[in-house]
């Protein structure tokens, strides 16, 4: 047999770089390189190899954290068909990534995380950051990627790569089983040698399948849509991952079903469809609220039903309401007690609209969608134009956002009360334009998760909205924005702290309590004081970005011309009302209010709590 002798790390790196993948038409190398920062877990053993492969590209970041974020970006971008490693150093830099492990396993996106480990030898320990543990020498903090990642190995051998790195393409090309990889990699062993089989690193193409459902559950589901009055479908982030929006717009077409979409899915119909009813859920439009609440039937598909969705389970009234639900992970479709189609949602979806050929819904509920639909647009309307004063609303910036971008223009959003008022009001032209974090919901995503959309396809223009609370939790992927030389627009919405918590706080009766970004009063001993005075434009520019400070909307419009134009990262900081927000739509969402309190506002909220849980329901 022949061989070649590489250390550990000269091996995952070969390895990595002749992984191809798969579908339909498409042969796609799967890796476009790695993103890191190294210390000594990592300089000599995966730095070492990286530097002597300069076309595998190397992107120093400026936080593991975001690191990862921006590889999820990229991914969800490219729709999962290719993404990046993460190199870390061990201890901190390790323990940096579980935030953004997290966050790829939650949202079904495939990114390999390659954190520095301790020495498999001992003699040494503890090394430097090591955490002892006095029951077991075989701790380290990496154990705590096990439950944030969908397969998890520790390589304390060079040659245990042959049997492991099969198995993490296995895992990250996997539909159903897809999210964070972690692989960790004593830092002793990343720099042995063994003599691996020349086979090993020849390049592999990796099938990524699209099956079809069990023909007996199947037919029950044709039989389920069939016999339905008031159907419904549930357009979640399996939709676009399956590159399904065209069979989806044909089966809609020709059945008269209306859509709801999830922040995952929001996209997989334009929203000027005639039966696209928009969000669906907590954060859902009233079209889509009121058409989930009495639908007999939910075709649920590439949905994971997250509370959200849901609105905590009270969105579907109906009591004799049952599902369907299409979806490549078997966990996802026996949701809800479902006929579950474990299957591709393209493939499914062309074999529904097949069997359905002589199924539409009734004329009465077509005219329903089609009041409820433009009901719904005359709404977004006023709230894109509210001309509030003397600082405009957050809705009017969406809309102005919404006005000056391209239809294949990306915006990209996580946490705050961005997501919200996005799912309801952002106008998506197309899939792929509307990139909501919203599994994991995490400040920080935003700029970092921007970058890597703009990475995955540069010809686009990418928008990071922010909110001041994000900006200053992850303002850093900035610097390597400047340093790749890759542009991104970020709209920083300045409202003095947490519109949302404050928000959710005031209607939970705790009066948006430790939600402003104010100085402590000497006096109460309270954050109460005057506001924290931020420069955010400064800090951009100190950052090496271009800002723009908007004090109205028309200023804000024109920096969001000037910064199209601009070649270089763009921060545009608009101040808005914070108290003026996009109201909610039949929808609710289940935040645990106090039992026993002091506070009378807190009591009130209780009572109305207890009331509102007699809504939700189990779907038995
Ligand atoms: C990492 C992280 N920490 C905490 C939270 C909880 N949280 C959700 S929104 C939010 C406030 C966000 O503030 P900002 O970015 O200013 O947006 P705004 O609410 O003002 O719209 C917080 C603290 C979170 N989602 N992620
Ligand atoms: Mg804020």
């Amino acid at each position: 047999m022949a061989t070649v002798r590489v250390t550990t790390a000269q091996a995952i790196i070969k390895f990595l770089k002749n992984q191809y993948v798969r579908r339909d038409r498409q042969e796609i190398q799967f890796f476009a390189g790695v993103l890191g920062i190294f210390g000594h877990g990592n300089v000599a053993g995966i730095g070492q190899a990286l530097q002597e492969n300069p076309d595998f590209p190397y992107i120093l970041v400026r936080n593991e954290q975001s690191g990862v974020h921006l590889a999820c970006g990229f991914t969800k971008m490219k729709n999962r068909m290719q993404t990046f490693a993460c190199t870390s150093s061990i201890g901190p830099g390790a323990t940096n990534m579980i935030t953004g492990a997290a966050l790829a396993t939650i949202n079904r996106l495939p990114v390999l995380l390659l954190p520095g480990d301790i020495f498999a030898r001992r003699n040494v320990a503890p090394v430097l950051q090591q955490l002892e543990s006095p029951s077991s020498q075989d701790i380290s903090v990496n154990d705590a990627f096990k439950p944030v990642s969908r397969y998890w190995d520790r390589i304390y051998r060079p040659e245990q790569l042959i049997t492991s790195l099969p198995e993490v393409m296995r895992v990250l090309t996997s539909p159903a089983d897809t999210g964070a990889v972690t692989l960790a990699l004593p830092q002793d062993v990343q720099a042995e040698a063994y003599d691996f089989p020349e086979e090993f690193f020849a390049p592999r193409s990796w099938h990524i399948s699209r099956w079809t459902s069990d023909r007996f559950l199947f037919a029950q589901a044709v039989d389920a849509i069939q016999r339905s009055k008031r159907p419904m479908i549930v357009a979640g982030g399996g939709v676009l991952y399956s590159e399904a929006a065209e069979a989806l717009a044909r089966f809609v077409l020709q059945t008269g079903i209306p859509i709801g979409e999830t922040q995952a899915g929001k996209g997989s119909l334009p929203y000027d469809h005639p039966q696209n009813m928009g969000a669906v859920g907590a954060t859902g439009t009233l079209a889509a609220n009121r058409l989930a609440h009495d639908a007999d039937l939910i075709i649920g598909i590439g949905t994971r039903y997250s509370d959200f969705t849901t609105a905590s389970k009270t969105a579907f009234q109906n009591p004799d309401v049952r599902f369907i639900n299409i979806n490549a992970a078997e966990f996802d479709s026996f949701k809800h007690s479902a006929i579950p189609l474990t299957a591709d949602a393209r493939l499914t979806l062309e074999e529904l609209a097949e069997a359905l050929k002589e199924y539409n819904v009734d004329a009465e509920y077509k005219a329903l969608i089609s009041t409820l639909k433009e009901e719904w647009e005359v709404e977004v309307d006023r709230l894109f134009h509210l001309h509030n004063q003397p600082l405009p609303a957050q809705s009017e910036v969406i809309g102005a956002i919404w006005e000056s971008a391209q239809p294949k223009d990306v915006l990209v959003s996580a946490a705050g009360s961005h997501p919200g008022d996005l799912h309801k009001l952002w106008r998506a032209h197309q899939p792929n334009t509307y990139h909501l974090e919203y599994g994991y919901s995490c400040m920080g995503y935003e700029i970092p998760g921007a970058l890597g959309v703009k990475m995955a396809d540069p010809s686009r223009e990418v928008y990071a909205f922010v909110g001041d609370g994000t900006y200053l939790m992850m303002p850093s992927e900035i610097v390597t924005s400047v340093q790749e030389g890759i542009k991104i627009i970020i709209v920083l919405v300045n409202n003095h702290g947490f519109a949302s918590i404050g928000g959710l706080s005031q209607s939970l009766g705790s009066s948006g309590f430790g939600t402003r970004y104010r100085m402590r009063d000497q006096k109460s001993g309270q954050l109460d004081g005057e506001y924290l005075a931020l420069d955010f434009a400064a800090n951009a520019r100190s950052l090496g970005a271009e800002s723009i400070s908007a004090c109205t909307i028309d200023e804000f419009k024109q920096a969001l011309q000037d910064a199209r134009k601009a070649t270089k990262t763009t921060v545009i900081v608009v101040e808005t009302e914070r108290e003026v927000r996009v109201p909610g739509y039949d929808s609710w969402w289940d935040v645990a209010v106090a039992e026993t309190s002091s506070t009378d506002s807190v009591k009130k909220a209780r009572a109305e709590y207890e009331e509102a849980l007699k809504k939700e329901r189990y779907f038995l």
